[in-house]
């Protein structure tokens, strides 16, 4: 272990061994360097209507890896790195990145190359990796046709594809050769069977590796190239790649995991939001859809960017805000067989609906960490972390189900069973496992949620009857470090004449303050911070209750 982290500090500068396999133990925190964080810590107003550039940049990042580490994240993903259109558009600016203009310089709204080497030195002294979100389908112009003498490299119409626009996506050809974007950004679509074109791109993505020190690639539009133009680009990058194919279905997904490292799991993505959108979506048509793609996927689904949210689809809270939903959806990339990706923002509540309002800037949120995503996204690693290091077979263990209800659903993935439901945060859930979880009887087992035990009964079976329609997520405590439950020092549910109080950090000074509550008649749900001596406290519109408790509380009792 420590000649690994020796190891890791002298190589810094060089990218982490950075297989498919090492990409598998790892957790993905995505973000939009332009949202994420500015670099003197300022925090910039940013309408996201404006689609303007708020001031983000990769020094930023590295001012908040702690931030970032702190929930379990091992892995970055940024947005583009190269040189964009400038300028307003009919479609505002390219904040985001994925208007490439040069293919050779830096997007300097983002700062300079010492800065992203930088960036993936002090990721690597964390031992984090750095994943770097690249465009090859296109180029971006304001005017068509393109000036095409505005592109670097690509200076000349023949090495596009003659002009049409993509309108049918029932034909490949149309898909893959037809260009995407609009009349106010036409993205001109590379010619990905010019040889010079094909050249340069391969030579390009492992320079691009090498220079800045890349452990990983997230390909866009990967659907809007031929595909075997892919296993050449994937060799070429030598690292792992992970392609957008935007599509929910898993038959046309399926081929492309045979050319690329991974895919971003849209099918799984568009299910898993259907099932946990609202209390009667389907459970059983994400049960469907993961046993399809474990059977059609190259490797099954165990090198799959799993994810709930990304820059071009609504966040899931601008569906739902109900807390027992949320927190079942947040927790699927987590449980499941692919590597998780959470999109910035999510754990802090983020409720934007399609682009552009999903990329709303993170510093607008303080970076909180006692927030109850937060700490639910840092449990979930710390979660998954556990399960991987407790069986070496964890990471090539497909998930099964051993129940399928109507509002729950029991999935193993030994020795994690992850008890999950669509009740919402006003329902009971209970779950029946009678069989297939794994474990032996007796074995004694932990909800990392909310530290409660419970013991497997006669083979492996396991009952719980969670609370407010969370999901429950258990392992067997000899392999969770409860150290996470001393954070969590109290959690108590609420019903309509108690107040729930969440303990969020650990206290370092004895229980029994008194704590006079604001006057008000109607309280909400509070969480209550203590550092120091220190109380404060903090409204979750979230969770609004009308019965204020009556006088005074103190810590340690349950506050009724
Ligand atoms: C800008 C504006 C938008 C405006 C748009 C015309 O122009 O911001 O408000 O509506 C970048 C920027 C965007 C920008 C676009 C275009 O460029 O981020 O803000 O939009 O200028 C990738 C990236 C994405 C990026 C680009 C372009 C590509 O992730 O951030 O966008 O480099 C298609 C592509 C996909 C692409 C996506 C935006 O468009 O395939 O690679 N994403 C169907 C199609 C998909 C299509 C999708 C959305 O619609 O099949 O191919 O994605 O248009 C399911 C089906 C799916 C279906 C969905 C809707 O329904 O199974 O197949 O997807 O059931
Ligand atoms: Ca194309």
């Amino acid at each position: 272990m420590l000649g690994r982290v020796l190891a890791a500090c002298a190589l810094a500068a060089l990218a982490l061994a950075a297989t498919p396999a090492e990409w598998q133990q790892r957790s993905i925190y995505q973000l939009v360097t332009d949202r994420f964080a500015t670099s003197d810590g300022s925090s910039p107003s940013c309408d996201t209507e404006d689609r303007v550039y708020c001031g983000g940049t990769w020094q930023g990042i590295i001012n908040e890896l702690d931030y970032i580490q702190y929930m379990g994240f091992d892995a970055v993903w940024i947005s583009p790195i190269v040189a964009n259109l400038e300028g307003s558009t009919g479609d505002g600016y390219s904040y985001h990145g994925y208007w490439t203009v040069d293919q050779n310089a830096l997007n300097d709204h983002f700062g300079t190359a010492d800065d992203l080497n930088n960036l993936a030195s002090a990721l690597h002294s964390r031992g984090m990796y750095l994943m770097v979100d690249v465009v090859v389908n296109h180029m971006a112009a304001n005017t068509l046709p393109p000036d095409y003498s505005t592109f670097t490299p690509f200076d000349a119409e023949s090495y596009f594809h003659t002009f049409c626009w993509v309108t049918d996506y029932s034909n490949q050809t149309n898909v893959e050769q037809c260009w995407l974007g609009d009349d106010s950004v036409p993205l001109a679509d590379c010619n990905t069977e010019n040889d010079d074109v094909i050249d340069f791109f391969y030579s390009w993505i492992g320079q691009l590796q090498s220079n800045y020190s890349v452990d990983g690639f997230r390909i866009d539009t990967v659907k809007h190239i031929r595909k075997d133009f892919w296993p050449d680009f994937q060799n070429a990058a030598g690292v792992y790649a992970v392609g957008e194919v935007f599509d929910g279905d898993v038959n046309y997904v399926a081929p492309y995991t045979e050319v690329l490292d991974g895919i971003l799991d849209y099918p799984t993505y568009y299910q898993l939001t259907y099932a946990f959108e609202s209390t009667s979506g389907s459970i059983q048509n994400l049960v469907n859809v993961i046993q399809s793609a474990q059977s059609a996927y190259e490797n099954k689904l165990f090198t799959v960017g799993t994810f709930l949210e990304n820059q071009d689809n609504p966040r899931f809270q601008s569906i739902t805000t109900d807390q027992g939903l949320v927190k079942n959806a947040m927790a699927w990339p987590f449980i499941a067989d692919g590597i998780p990706i959470l999109y910035y923002g999510q754990e802090q509540g983020y409720t934007g609906a399609n682009d552009p309002y999903n990329r709303e800037a993170l510093w607008l949120s303080g970076y909180e960490e006692d927030k109850p995503l937060v700490q639910h996204v840092r449990i979930l690693n710390a979660a998954r972390k556990a399960a991987i290091a407790a069986s070496s077979s964890y990471l090539s263990t497909a998930v099964t189900f051993p129940s399928v209800g109507g509002n729950t659903l029991a999935v193993s993935k030994y020795p994690m069973l992850a008890l999950l439901t669509n009740v919402g945060a006003s329902g009971t859930p209970a779950w029946d496992v009678s069989s297939g979880t794994g474990y032996a009887s007796g074995t004694e087992l932990i909800d990392v949620l909310t530290c409660t035990t419970y013991t497997a009964g006669s083979g492996g079976s396991v009952s719980v009857t969670g609370s407010e329609g969370a999901p429950v997520i258990l392992l067997p405590t000899s392999v969770f470090n409860t150290t996470y439950c001393s954070e969590l020092v109290g959690t108590n549910s609420s019903s309509s004449d108690t107040v729930a109080v969440t303990f969020e950090i650990a206290y370092d000074t004895t229980y029994g303050v008194t704590v006079d509550l604001p006057p008000s008649t109607t309280i909400e749900y509070k969480y209550i911070t203590k550092v120091n001596g220190d109380v404060t406290w903090e409204d979750d519109p979230n969770n609004e209750i009308t019965t204020p408790p009556s006088g005074s509380v103190t810590q340690n009792d349950s506050w009724h």
